[in-house]
């Protein structure tokens, strides 16, 4: 039989393998782990997993030799905020003078200085700008994402950027999940009039659904933004109308946004920093995904972090996100809040992986497609210049990737795009 490809001599392979679903509580330790091992890969498929003394015998037209290094699943990126315009750098001196992310957004700043910039950039700039922090995110090994929307706050800009996210996941590598967040922040056209500002977002949620530009729908539950029964009752509508949801639940201030996000069937709740002890029961009595940020509580300059350890103890499902956004988390590097969860949230390894492989996919509905190393999924995998699991959430600030394979093509060698970028 003839393959496309072999990556051969791989010290660790972490499949990610195991029970079957979305990973909680005892069962975030599984990793699926083999060592000695070969994957096999036909027509962008992965047709070998496993021992290399099992393995088959191929030809292949290109083989890898990973030099006893470790190979994982493509990783997965289940929170971002990837198309806007402008950046915030001008922030970073507010910040530091104490002035809190709220505060700014009340004067006008944070979310709605981005949704200025938005709503002014043209979709093609929107669009090449977005590519670029795509492109580094893939150099980082996330090789499946979720974007939202929500610098737009009108119907214009909303589709606007819905429809570059459609359009960077039709003409980039990645697969990106789109989410439409018009209930984001509350215009300055609109400032204290929440519930009109809400219908006119539900109204366009009409159109997003009939062109078929989103997968979720999600909402900023937070003290200045949307209440927990306003965003009970926005969810449930949305619900109705087809979508699966999410939500930005207990960011900064504890709201109860998480006990609402299980209740409505929430696919999942992201931050939950400010979660309460009943949150964190029902989370592990349901199936909504805790997402939590890490690096958004670090950029924030906050103490407390979210309590990963009492969620996957009290069965909970965790998983990890960037938060990529030009506010609160700018960064696109994955392996840093890998290092985060390991420090901050006294997340284990084997939870930290899953909760950026297995449980992440998930978290974007797609858990039977990415994060596992197993026959007939797509070829995403990374070979990293790391030794064995444990050390890339250890050695931190840095990008241990070596190669980024997307449906069993080489993207990255290294940091360095390998061919050309695909773009139609
Ligand atoms: O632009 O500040 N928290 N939304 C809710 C954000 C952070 C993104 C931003
Ligand atoms: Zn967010």
């Amino acid at each position: 039989m003839k393959a496309d490809l072999i990556l051969k001599n791989i010290g660790q392979l972490l499949t990610m393998d195991g029970s079957e679903g979305v990973r909680k509580g005892e069962a975030m330790k599984e990793v699926g782990l083999i060592e000695d091992a070969v994957v096999v890969v036909k027509d962008e498929k992965i047709i070998f997993a496993g021992e290399a003394n099992e393995a088959p015998t191929v030809d292949a037209s290109e083989v890898i030799d990973c030099n006893g290094k470790l190979v994982t699943p493509g990783l997965v990126d289940p929170h971002t905020h990837l198309v806007f315009g402008g950046s915030r750098e001008h922030e970073l001196a507010l910040k530091q003078q104490g002035v809190p992310y709220l505060e700014i957004l009340k004067q006008g700043g944070g979310i709605l200085s981005t949704v200025q910039a938005t709503r002014e950039a043209d979709e093609e700039a929107l669009y090449e700008k977005a590519s670029f922090h795509l492109e580094r995110m893939l150099s980082y090994g996330i090789t499946t994402m979720e974007a939202k929307s929500g610098y737009g706050l009108d119907a214009d800009t909303e589709l606007k950027q819905l429809r570059v996210i459609k359009r960077l996941n039709e003409t980039k590598e990645a697969d990106i999940v789109s989410t439409y967040l018009g209930a984001h922040a509350i215009p300055n056209e609109y400032k204290g009039r929440s519930k009109e500002f809400l219908d006119e977002m539900l109204n366009l949620m009409e159109t997003v659904k009939e062109q078929n530009l989103a997968k979720f729908v999600d909402i900023f539950c937070e003290t200045g933004v949307f209440t927990v029964e306003e965003s009970r009752e926005y969810l449930t509508k949305a619900r109705e109308m087809g979508f699966d949801v999410k939500i930005h639940a207990d960011e900064i201030d504890p709201l109860g946004g998480t006990e609402m996000a299980c209740e409505v069937g929430a696919v999942s709740a992201d931050h939950l920093v400010g979660a309460s002890e009943e949150g964190i029961r029902k989370l592990g009595e349901t199936d909504t995904i805790a997402v939590l940020l890490p690096g958004t509580t670090f950029y924030l300059n906050k103490n407390e972090f979210a309590k990963a350890r009492e969620m996957i103890e009290s069965n909970a499902a965790v998983a990890l996100a960037t938060d990529f956004n030009p506010g609160s988390s700018p960064t696109e590097n994955l392996q840093l809040i890998m290092n985060l969860a390991a420090l901050k949230l006294r997340m284990t390894p084997e939870e930290i992986w899953n909760g950026i492989t297995v449980n992440a996919a998930y978290a974007i509905g797609c858990g039977d497609q990415a994060g596992k190393v197993v026959e007939g999924r797509k070829a995403d995998l990374v070979i990293w210049d790391a030794p064995n699991y444990l050390y890339v959430p250890y050695h931190y600030g840095v990008n241990h990737v070596r190669t980024v394979i997307k449906s069993g093509k080489t993207l990255f060698e290294r940091g360095e795009r390998v061919g050309k970028v695909s773009v139609s």
